[in-house]
C-alpha cells in the first residue's frame, strides 16, 4: 500500500498503514512492553477488526508482530474487540477481550500466551471453555463489552463491563475465584444517568501521595480510586476520582468530582478508549489513548491510513486529591535532537517570535510564560460553563487582557493557517479562572475537516505569576499539556501550506498586559522505529 506521508506522523505510535483504533491490553512482560490494538489488516476505514501486535524495549521504538487475536471461533466469529490485559500469579499473562459471537452477541472471552517462555507472546490460545461472561438477564447483548484489567480483593477476582440500560451508561461487575467461573454481582461498580453506553471502563487505584503508579489490585488508607469511561455518544472520556470498599464492592466518587458530562476529562481533545496498565518495572502507572482522524473517510481512504496513537503518559494524582495529572513517558527525551533556548523574552501586545532553529512539524516545546499582574484580565461570566465554546467565541486573534498568550504550531509563514495552543486568564469574583485553548480553527485551508476549538479550564494556582505548556508536535498530531499535565488537550489537524519544512513555530501574546517567555526549551524530534515493513519478528 502506498500512503500519502505529508500528514503522517514520526514519532506517535501507528502500524505502516490501514485503520487503527482502541489500544487494547497495555502490559510488560519479558522484557518488552506489549501492546495491542484494533486494526483493520484491509483498509483505512474501520473493519474486519483484529488484535494487532507490537512490542518495545522503551515505549518509542516499536516491533510489529503477526497479530494476536482474530476471529476464528464461535464465541468471536463476528468481531474480536477491545479488551485488557491480567497478570496472574506467577507471572502468567490472561487476556479477557469482547467476541461478538454467532449471534451477533457481545460476550466476554479470554486468551492465553501459547508458550509463556516466548518473551514476544506471539501466538495466543483461544480456549473452547469460552465465553467466559455471557450478558446476563436483563443485559443488552448489543451494549455490553470492553472488560477492564482485573483486580483481587477479598478472596474474588472482580472485572468490570460497560455496558449501558436505556440512556444509563454502567459498569457491570464479576466476580470469579478461579479466573474461569464468573458470576455478575447483585449491583453495578457504578451508573450514572444520561450518560449513554460506557465504552472502555478502566478502574483503577492511584497514591495519595506522589507519582508513583499502583499495581491494579492494591487499596487501602493511602490509596483513592479512579472510575474513567468512554462515553459513545459524546465521543469524549470522563473520570471521577473517588473511594472503593471491596467488602461491600461500592465505588462512591467524590462529591468534589462530579459524575457524566460535567466530569474531568484526561484529554479536552481527540482522545478516546484510552487504557492505563501498571508498569512495574519503573513503578509508573501509563496511559495509553487512541487519537482518531478529524478529516473525511475519503480522505482516509486516499491517505491509506487512520488512526494514531497519543504518546503514552505517566498518570498519577495530583497533591489536592481532586484530579490527575499527566505527563509524557521521559523515554520520549531520547528523540530529542537540535534543541534551542530562550530566556526572558519580552512579548508585548500583539507581538508573536518566531521560534527558529528546530523542525517545527516534529518538534517537543516546553515553555513558561510569566506576567507581572493579573490586574487587565478581563472579567468572567459565571455562564460560561463550556470551555470548548468560550474558545471560540475568544480564539487567539481576540485580543483580551492576560492571554491569549501561547504557541502558534503547524503555522504557514503568512498565517493562513495555524493551530494556536494558548491559555486566557479570567477574572472571577473571588478567584481567576485559567483556559486553555487548542483551537484547530484556522489549522487548515482544507475544507471538509473537523476544526473543533478544543479547550479545557485549568485548576491552578497563580500567585507565582506563571503559567507553563508542553507541546508535542508531530505533523498532524498537537498534543499538550498545561500548567504540568493538569489540563490536557491533543488535536488533530491537516495543513495544506504548514507542512514539512514550510512549518513554522511562533509565541504570541495578545493580550493587553505584556507577557514573558521567562524560559524556552525546545526540539527538534527524531523519527524512532514504527513498526516497519519488512521488519517483523
Ligand atoms: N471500539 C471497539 C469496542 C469499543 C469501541 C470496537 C471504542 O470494543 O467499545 O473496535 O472505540
Amino acid at each position: 500500500v502506498k500512503v500519502n506521508q505529508l500528514h503522517r506522523t514520526g514519532f506517535h505510535f501507528q502500524p505502516p498503514s490501514h485503520w487503527i483504533n482502541d489500544p487494547n491490553a497495555p502490559m510488560y512482560y519479558g522484557g518488552f512492553y506489549h501492546l495491542f490494538y484494533q486494526y483493520n489488516p484491509k483498509g483505512a476505514v474501520w473493519g474486519n477488526i483484529v488484535w494487532a501486535h507490537s512490542v518495545s524495549k522503551d515505549l518509542v521504538n516499536w516491533e510489529a508482530l503477526e497479530p494476536a487475536i482474530y476471529p476464528t471461533k464461535p464465541f468471536d466469529i463476528n468481531g474480536c474487540w477491545s479488551g485488557s490485559a491480567t497478570i496472574l500469579p506467577g507471572n502468567k499473562p490472561i487476556i479477557l477481550y469482547t467476541g461478538l459471537d454467532t449471534q451477533n452477541r457481545q460476550v466476554q472471552n479470554y486468551a492465553i500466551p501459547a508458550n509463556l517462555s516466548d518473551p514476544y507472546l506471539r501466538k495466543w490460545i483461544k480456549p473452547d471453555n469460552n465465553p467466559l461472561v455471557f450478558p446476563g438477564h436483563g443485559v443488552n447483548a448489543s451494549a455490553f463489552r470492553d472488560p477492564t484489567t482485573a483486580w483481587w480483593a477479598d478472596g474474588h477476582w472482580r472485572i468490570i463491563v460497560g455496558s449501558r440500560r436505556k440512556h444509563r451508561g454502567i459498569a457491570y461487575l464479576y466476580r470469579s475465584k478461579d479466573f474461569m467461573k464468573w458470576t455478575q454481582a447483585q449491583h453495578p461498580l457504578h451508573s450514572a444517568a444520561n450518560t449513554g453506553m460506557w465504552e472502555c471502563p478502566d478502574f483503577f487505584p492511584v497514591s495519595i501521595r506522589g507519582k508513583n503508579g499502583l499495581e491494579t489490585s492494591v487499596n487501602g488508607e493511602h490509596v483513592k480510586h479512579v472510575l474513567k469511561v468512554s462515553l459513545d455518544v459524546t465521543r469524549y472520556e470522563y473520570y471521577t476520582v473517588g473511594t472503593y470498599w471491596p467488602e461491600i464492592d461500592r465505588y462512591i466518587p467524590e462529591n468534589t468530582s462530579a459524575d457524566g458530562w460535567s466530569g474531568m476529562r484526561y484529554d479536552y481533545g481527540n482522545f478516546y478508549a484510552s487504557k492505563t496498565f501498571f508498569d512495574a518495572t519503573t513503578n509508573r502507572r501509563i496511559l495509553w489513548g487512541w487519537a482518531n482522524e478529524s478529516d473525511a473517510v475519503d480522505h482516509d481512504i486516499a491517505k491509506g491510513w487512520a488512526g494514531i496513537q497519543a504518546i503514552p503518559r505517566v498518570l498519577w494524582l495530583d497533591r489536592c486529591g481532586k484530579q490527575l495529572l499527566q505527563w509524557p513517558i521521559e523515554e520520549l527525551e531520547s528523540l530529542r535532537t537540535e534543541n534551542v533556548q530562550w530566556s526572558n523574552h519580552e512579548l508585548s501586545m500583539g507581538s508573536h517570535a518566531e521560534i527558529t532553529g528546530i523542525t517545527p512539524a516534529q518538534a517537543d516545546v516546553e515553555v513558561t510564560f510569566s506576567f507581572p499582574s493579573l490586574d487587565k484580565a478581563e472579567p468572567f461570566d459565571p455562564s460560561w460553563v463550556d470551555a470548548q465554546q468560550l474558545c471560540s467565541q475568544k480564539g487567539s486573534s481576540v485580543q483580551g487582557g492576560v492571554g491569549p498568550f501561547g504557541l502558534l504550531t503547524l503555522a504557514s509563514e503568512n498565517l493562513e493557517e495555524y493551530t494556536p495552543v494558548f491559555f486566557r486568564v479570567f477574572k472571577d469574583k473571588f478567584k481567576h479562572v485559567v483556559l486553555m485553548c487548542s483551537d484547530a480553527k484556522s489549522s487548515s485551508l482544507k475544507r471538509g475537516l473537523y476544526k473543533p476549538s478544543f479547550a479545557g479550564f485549568v485548576n491552578v494556582d497563580l500567585s507565582d505569576g506563571k503559567l507553563s505548556l508542553r507541546t508535542l508536535i508531530d505533523h498532524s498530531v498537537v498534543e499538550s499539556f498545561g500548567a504540568e499535565g493538569r489540563t490536557c488537550i491533543t488535536s488533530r489537524v491537516y495543513p495544506t501550506l504548514a507542512v514539512l519544512g514550510n512549518a513554522h513555530l511562533y509565541a504570541f501574546n495578545n493580550g493587553t498586559e505584556s507577557v514573558t517567555v521567562e524560559k524556552l526549551n525546545a526540539w527538534s524530534m527524531k523519527k524512532p522505529r514504527m513498526n516497519e515493513e519488512g521488519n517483523r519478528f
